[in-house]
């Protein structure tokens, strides 16, 4: 069924505390942990609770739950201080574009210059 768990989604088994992440802010339905490998002073990664494999399929399927994800990402930019100089927030959507975790989740990355285009 759409948003539910997936056994072999690693973001899922971050959300049921099964493999560990450094999580700094957690709602009802969503978490938000630092990337393993930050590309940014700032490198968190919100994720949506639910399981859908994308952002396109998740605002989608659930808009409110794409939008509580975007709330909660400009709130860890506050917590975290980078909001002031300018953050971005990425959604790599497909394998081309880069996305190797095939569930959705929105990189804040912030803390650092970032050029325009990305490359
Ligand atoms: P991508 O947009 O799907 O490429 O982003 C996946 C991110 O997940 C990437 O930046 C990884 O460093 C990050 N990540 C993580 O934070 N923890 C993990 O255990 C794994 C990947 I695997």
């Amino acid at each position: 069924m759409a948003g539910e768990p997936q056994a072999d989604c690693l973001f899922c088994k971050i959300v049921a505390g099964e493999v560990p992440a450094t999580v700094v802010r957690e709602t009802e339905t969503i978490v938000a942990f630092r990337d393993i490998n930050p590309q940014a002073p700032t490198h968190v990664l919100v994720i949506p609770k639910a399981h859908y494999p994308d952002v396109a399929t998740l605002a989608a399927a659930e808009p409110q739950l794409a939008a509580d994800v975007l709330r909660e990402a400009g709130e860890v930019a506050h917590e975290d201080k980078v909001h002031g100089a300018g953050y971005r927030i990425v959604f790599n959507t497909g394998s081309g574009a880069g996305q190797t975790v095939f569930h959705a989740h929105a990189h804040l990355l912030g803390g650092r210059g970032l050029e325009w285009p990305p490359g």
